[in-house]
């Protein structure tokens, strides 16, 4: 008899265990995303940090599929010969037939194999192919688009390995194939159309018209059951796009998406309601000392300092120790991802630093690629003024230092006014001079290709926040991912948000939204909104988000202005802690990590393996139904210092005096270890899935 293999997720700080045994012995999990070896957005985010837990419970038999892209695999894959015999055949017959196939480990935790398919190299397919999609379901793509181009090159592909793995197989295998948004949808319309015995699952991480809606100038969530899909499609000239998409969510067994409110939309946009909700997990990182993360925050929070001691030379009239620094990133779409809610609110929050004579400075970083021409001089000119006053100051103190040495040589204590000379002085006063500058520090950066459209440039005109004396907020616009690498802030994107005191994702389209997860398992507090799928996850789980550091902004139940206010009132409240408040706020917010890790929320993909599984495979596998579009189950306590009156609630941390500001070392929270044992949280539900075979010996599922 085979061996079953297990997985046991083990129990997280009180979230409950789970632990199911079932037999895969003779089942192989293909996972094909058009972003497996290859960064574009999100998925590759899902894709990566998933990896290890899939490849602990599938082994050998799992394998992710995606493009060949010569760059990436230059950095990220080790090629090597297939492991696996069947697969081996497969791809040796593929590329014996004009394909290229390649094989190999991605260099990633887990190290899991991946086959990687060259598009470009069947490209002349591809008029052969369209044509076929075109008889088949009447699905027209056009020369033009690029994209969906690939999409078909990929889907025939990955259709044709999946085909050619099955008939390889000496004997029937089982095989579950999930596809990851319309990119990759189409191998799984074909596999279906085929009649392949494969089970399919196909995730959306967004759908199309949803974006492409938001975008625009539409109240979408309130008129989501209204919308004529195919007019608006059409009209956004992605009509093929949509086609594919629907078609991929209404061929698999197993329709999943990455939060509630995207299910939702998909159920009207797709007209398909998702199977099972599977929200968007991490690697978390755990420290062997608890307190690790603050003293990480401020080793990356002097990093940010001393960039910004350059950005600011000449105008350093703020005092940096009270400087907040506040930071939104990701893909540049302007509305759907809030940055234009976040700058609104930044120019009504300085009004109220203003008008209260506030000693905060706030600096606000916009991290979000755009076309440019490189650094500006400018911004290059800030950091070069910087090194040259440290190197003047290392000098001056170098000599200072040789004369004190030399008076206590001979025995005397040093005439103090005699320890600068006038060289010292001549020095000090060029390099002061170098930092007299003639225009404020910039906004942006870089030099845009598009300055005088850029929507967040032109935004910042508007509301006229021009980095100025006078203002307390400050906006600097980096329009490039960040890299530790770069000669001007030589961080990457884990140590820049480790250094920063707020993430904020205003967004207005946000199926989950990775932004505010990633500041959470970095104890990072952060706001998101109730439109995005973390924000609701959020909420739906935590008793007190706010006590915890996540504040979600209202823009489902109320207008632009008045989440605008909102977010404006949030920023005010923050910058109004004192240090040892925040402290405790990051404390409580890493505390949260656990719930965002993928070792609990796998739970939701093994689910819909199963349920794929037990549909495609009725007389092998059984399924026993239970509502997995729902990922309620538990809930985090208030924590215990923050008063139960809503009123009083709204100053979620503890209050303190202000002589406890000074309070460097405060970095244990009392707060934290008192509430340590009181979380107590439900089971969320036990995994039905059995396999029915095992069922029925009475081994349920586990065997030797
Ligand atoms: C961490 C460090 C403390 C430091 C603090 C600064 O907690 O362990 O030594 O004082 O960060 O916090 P702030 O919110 O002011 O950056
Ligand atoms: C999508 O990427 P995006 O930033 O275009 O997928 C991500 C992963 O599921 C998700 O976090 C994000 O909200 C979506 O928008």
């Amino acid at each position: 008899m085979p061996l079953a293999r297990s997985l046991s997720v083990t129990s997280l700080s009180g979230l409950e265990e789970w632990d199911e045994e079932f037999d895969l012995e003779d089942a192989v999990l293909f996972e094909i995303a058009w972003e497996v070896a290859n960064k574009v957005g999100g998925i590759y985010t899902v894709i990566q940090t998933k990896a290890r837990l899939t490849a602990e419970e599938w082994g050998e038999n799992y394998f992710l599929v995606g493009p060949y892209v010569e760059s990436n695999v230059r950095t990220q894959v080790e090629l090597i010969e297939p492991t696996n015999p069947v697969l081996k055949r497969t791809i040796d017959k593929m590329n014996a037939s004009g394909c290229k196939v390649y094989f190999g480990r991605w260099l990633i935790e887990g190290s899991p194999y991946v086959v990687l398919i060259d598009v470009a190299f069947t490209a002349w397919s591809l008029d052969r192919w369209k044509s076929e999609l075109w008889e088949l379901c009447d699905i027209g793509v056009p020369w033009f688009d690029r994209e969906a181009n690939d999409a078909v090159l990929f889907g025939f592909l990955t259709a044709w390995l999946l085909g050619e793995y099955v008939a390889q197989s000496e004997e029937p295998p089982y095989v579950v194939a999930h596809f990851h948004e319309w990119l990759a949808g189409l191998g799984l319309v074909l596999c279906r159309h085929r009649q392949l015995p494969v089970a399919t699952i196909f995730t959306t991480h967004a759908t199309l018209l949803g974006r492409y809606l938001c975008a625009g100038n539409v109240d979408f969530y309130n008129n989501l059951a209204e919308f004529n899909v195919d007019k608006e499609a059409g009209d956004r000239q992605i009509y093929h796009r949509y086609c594919l998409e629907r078609a991929a969510a209404h061929c698999a067994h197993v329709f999943t998406t990455v939060s509630q409110i995207t299910a939702i939309e998909a159920e009207h946009l797709l007209k398909r309601k998702p199977d099972v909700v599977t929200p968007n997990g991490l690697n978390v990182k755990k420290f062997s000392a608890v307190h690790e993360f603050q003293n990480l925050h401020a080793q990356s929070k002097n990093r940010i300092q001393e960039f910004v001691r350059g950005h600011f030379y000449g105008h350093l009239d703020f005092n940096l120790d009270k400087c907040l620094f506040l930071f939104i990133a990701g893909r540049y779409e302007f509305s759907n991802k809030g940055a234009d809610l976040f700058l609104e609110a930044l120019a009504r929050l300085n009004y109220l630093l203003r008008v209260n004579h506030s000693d905060v400075t706030v600096i606000a970083f916009f991290i979000m690629p755009a076309r440019t021409n490189n650094f500006n001089v400018e911004t290059l000119k800030g950091q070069a003024v910087r090194k040259q006053l440290w190197d003047t100051a290392q000098t001056v103190k170098e000599r200072f230092g040789k004369k004190l040495y030399e008076s206590l040589l001979v025995g005397q204590l040093p005439d103090v006014s005699k320890m600068l000379d006038k060289e010292d002085f001549t020095i000090m006063k060029r390099a002061i001079f170098a930092t007299q500058r003639q225009c404020q520090p910039p906004i942006c950066t870089h030099n845009m290709l598009e300055d005088s459209s850029d929507p967040i440039l032109n935004c910042v005109r508007r509301i006229g926040l021009f980095n100025s004396s006078a203002d307390r907020v400050k906006i600097i616009f980096h329009p490039e991912f960040l890299s530790s690498t770069s000669p001007l802030l030589p961080m990457d994107y884990e140590e820049f948000v480790r250094g920063c005191h707020l993430g904020v994702f205003p967004s207005y389209y946000e199926p989950w939204g990775y932004t505010p997860a990633e500041c959470t398992v970095m104890g990072i507090p952060s706001i998101s909104t109730n439109l995005s799928g973390f924000g609701c996850f959020m909420e739906e789980h935590i008793a007190d988000p706010t006590a915890y550091g996540i504040y979600i902004l209202d823009r489902r139940f109320r207008g632009v202005d008045e989440s605008c206010n909102q977010l404006t009132s949030f920023l005010f409240q923050f910058c109004k802690q004192s240090r040892r408040q925040r402290i405790i706020q990051r404390n409580r917010t890493e505390r949260l990590s656990d719930l965002l890790d993928w070792r609990y929320l796998g739970r939701y993909y093994i689910s819909a393996r199963h349920m794929a599984l037990a549909k495609a495979f009725p007389d092998t596998y059984l399924y026993e139904p239970h509502d997995p579009t729902s990922t309620t189950g538990f809930r985090y306590p208030r924590p215990a210092s923050v008063p139960p009156s809503p009123a009083l609630s709204r100053h979620s941390s503890p209050r303190h005096s202000e002589a406890e500001d000074n309070d460097e070392d405060e970095r244990y929270d009392e707060d934290l270890e008192a509430e340590k044992d009181r979380v107590n949280i439900r089971q969320p539900y036990s995994m039905p899935f059995k396999n029915k075979l095992s069922t029925a010996n009475g081994a349920n599922g586990s065997s030797d």
